[in-house]
């Protein structure tokens, strides 16, 4: 019997879980294995925090906070945000754990006893104007193979393309903005041209996976693998365990794969049972199962193979339905671009199965797709309308006209058998077209079924039948009563909420994928009490997520803001320590600021007003948890705030003599 072993790419913890996390790689994964949870399959669903690497520290650098203190809130908050969106991960682990810097580092020197791993010299991107190495997201530029000016150091946001980031054409510093020098470094390369042969034969046994993931694997084979940097000049992550490699890490792309093993080893830790990962990791018997965005394929399909390989023992993939891209206006959903629609502001005022239905029945299986709330609105009030009132109505009528139990049906016409069949059918066909991750289309089967549903209902006017043919009205009550729990089963991997909510209405709550069209509900048995499932929204209905929060009750009037409005500004005093010019504008400083400790860079409009000399060691009030922004092409950490009299007298906020940088403004 085969069992599963399902993954979610591990999500950077450098920000909250947006739309495009939970369209690319979450909701795809968590509707499969409710599926097979249904189906009475052995699954494990396996993902966690990706807490190393640049993306992390960026961050850290933006909110002038620490690495560590940066992955341990958002692990929290991304971890609670999937929670809230039914995503059913048996475990969410993370990479700053020991256990899992233990695994990575054993992981390493196997693969370098074996000489999968050699030791070289390269050069590297390093930047003068901040005394220190750029590994991949610290330079931008663009890319070599697609032309997209969306390219960083390690990786092209548009084409996917992994890159060196020497190969980045016109390479800026994504700090400061400067032109980086190539200079000499040692690093560790994993061999992945020793790979090529073995890699070829193994994707060549795998026709039945998704286009998009074979065409790009057949790209990179095409092009010939060449050796890897896998170690990075970092001091956030998981030090290399080699003498000599001090100020080196781990590339947070080799140790991140490594963290789903990690994590169903934690799984079993938690468990009692510590040798239980091994039957999901070493017996071919398993089918290991990986959701990603395709930006993330060559390290799914290509690099995690190689590595796996080389240790030798492991399972590997056994498919690895990437997904296209979810994209808003045009542009791909990014944490580090800021550009989202984050789950807690969503969460904050809708329910989540309207946005995992809307986001199941529009998913980027194949190809880009973009988000829009008026498509939201729409599906949201497809699902109140078809699937809601259905079984709205159904409910009513049992309860008003069979006292809320499920009525004594008359003998089974061609319209109840030809509506049961099509139950079983429409299970059978999703079947099938789940388990090929065919999940969009399995949704859209389950909604016209749904119609189906309502179409009998209305051809056999129950409202009519209750007053001069009430056996007939039972018969149609007793079968669209059927026919609610059957849309519950089937819709309950897409919209686990409002299934469990109409499990309460039918007083049933198995659920089991095989028992949709059967008559599982006897008459007489007694129903909960109905409740509407879903309201139906309004033309412009997110406006509310785009408001400013409520104004002070006690105010009167809008425009005023309550002293919890102030307080989410966080403002603190900050010094002057380093001013520089930026270039190519006359009007802009690049100012470094010590904030008590941590130092953040902030771009001023301030050249009018302040030579350098001035500015320099002078103390302001800096507003810190501004949105990072790039200001011709250097990044902007916050806002030094100055009165405005006029062009001519623009004058900075001074704090007291003795105010201390990282003082909070109150
Ligand atoms: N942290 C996700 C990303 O590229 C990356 C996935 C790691 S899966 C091991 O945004
Ligand atoms: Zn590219």
């Amino acid at each position: 019997m085969p069992r599963y072993l399902v993954t979610s790419a591990l999500p950077y913890a450098n920000g909250p879980a947006h739309l495009g996390h939970l369209a690319g790689a979450y909701l795809p994964a968590d509707i499969y294995v409710r599926f097979l949870r249904m189906c009475g399959e052995d699954v494990l669903y396996i993902s966690g925090s990706d807490e190393h690497g640049v993306p992390i520290t960026i961050k850290a650098e933006q909110l002038g906070m620490t690495p560590r203190e940066v992955v341990d809130k958002y692990h929290e908050v991304i971890k609670r945000d999937f929670e809230a969106f039914g995503i059913s991960f048996d475990n969410f682990s993370r990479t700053e754990r020991p256990e899992h810097y233990g695994f990575a580092r054993e992981a390493f020197l196997d693969l370098l006893k074996k000489n999968h791993i050699t030791e070289k010299s390269m050069k590297q991107f390093r930047c003068d104007e901040c005394g220190r190495f750029l590994p991949d997201r610290y330079v931008r530029g663009t890319c070599p193979q697609c032309g997209s000016s969306n390219a960083r150091g390690d990786q092209c946001d548009d084409c996917g393309a992994w890159l060196d980031a020497l190969e980045l054409v016109d390479p800026v510093c994504s700090i400061c903005g400067s032109t980086p020098v190539p200079m000499e470094t040692t690093h560790w390369f994993l061999r992945l041209d020793c790979f090529q042969e073995w890699l070829e034969e193994w994707l060549s046994g795998h026709p039945e996976w998704k286009n998009n993931v074979l065409n790009y694997c057949r790209g990179w084979m095409d092009k010939g693998l060449r050796e890897r940097a896998i170690t990075r000049d970092l001091d956030w992550g998981i030090p290399v365990p080699v003498e000599g490699a001090e100020g080196k890490v781990l590339y947070v792309w080799f140790e991140a794969l490594l963290g789903y093993i990690s994590g169903t080893i934690e799984y079993f830790e938690k468990k009692g049972d510590p040798d239980g990962w091994k039957k999901y990791w070493k017996d071919p018997e398993t089918r290991l199962v990986q959701f990603i965005g395709k930006d993330n394929i060559v390290f799914h399909a290509v690099i995690q193979p190689a590595i796996l390989h080389g240790l030798g023992g492991y399972v590997q993939p056994w498919n690895i339905p990437a997904n296209e891209y979810l994209n808003i206006k045009g542009e791909k959903f990014s944490t580090s671009r800021g550009t989202a629609i984050w789950l807690k502001d969503y969460l904050a005022h809708f329910p989540p199965d309207p946005m995992r239905y809307a986001l199941a029945i529009n998913a980027p299986e194949n190809r880009d797709t973009d988000f829009s709330w008026d498509e939201f609105r729409a599906r949201n009030n497809e699902l109140a309308d078809v699937f809601g009132n259905f079984i709205n109505r159904t409910m009513k009528f049992a309860h008003h006209t069979f006292g809320g139990e499920v009525p004594s049906p008359g003998p089974a016409g061609d319209e109840e058998r030809r509506l049961m069949e099509a139950i079983a059918a429409t299970r059978d066909e999703m079947e099938k077209l789940m388990r090929g991750f065919n999940l969009k289309a399995a949704c859209l089967k389950a909604m016209d079924l749904a119609r189906e549903g309502n179409r009998y209902f209305d051809r056999n006017r129950p409202w009519e039948t209750a007053k001069n043919n009430e056996r007939a009205c039972a018969t149609t009550i007793y079968y669209s009563l059927q026919f609610v729990d059957a849309l519950r089963i089937l819709f309950a991997p897409f919209v686990p909420f409002s299934s469990a909510k109409i499990g309460d209405m039918l007083g049933k709550h198995e659920l089991l994928w095989k028992k949709a069209g059967l008559e599982n509900l006897e008459p007489g048995h007694a129903l909960g009490r109905p409740e509407i499932l879903l309201d139906k929204l309004k033309k412009g209905f997110e406006k509310v997520m785009y408001e400013a929060p409520e104004t002070g009750k006690d105010s009167g009037d809008a425009g005023k803001v309550s002293y919890d409005s102030f307080m989410k500004m966080e403002m603190r005093v900050g010094r002057i320590v380093e001013v520089h010019d930026v270039k190519g504008a006359d009007k802009l400083y690049r100012l470094l600021v010590d904030m008590g400790g941590r130092t953040r860079q902030v771009v001023a409009g301030m050249k009018p007003y302040y030579t350098p000399e001035e500015l320099q060691g002078r103390k302001v009030v800096v507003l810190v948890n501004l949105q990072p922004a790039r200001i011709r092409g250097v990044e902007s950490n916050g806002m030094i705030l100055a009165s405005d009299g006029g062009s001519d007298r623009v004058r900075l906020l001074q704090p007291a003599e003795d105010a201390a940088p990282g003082d909070r403004i109150r």
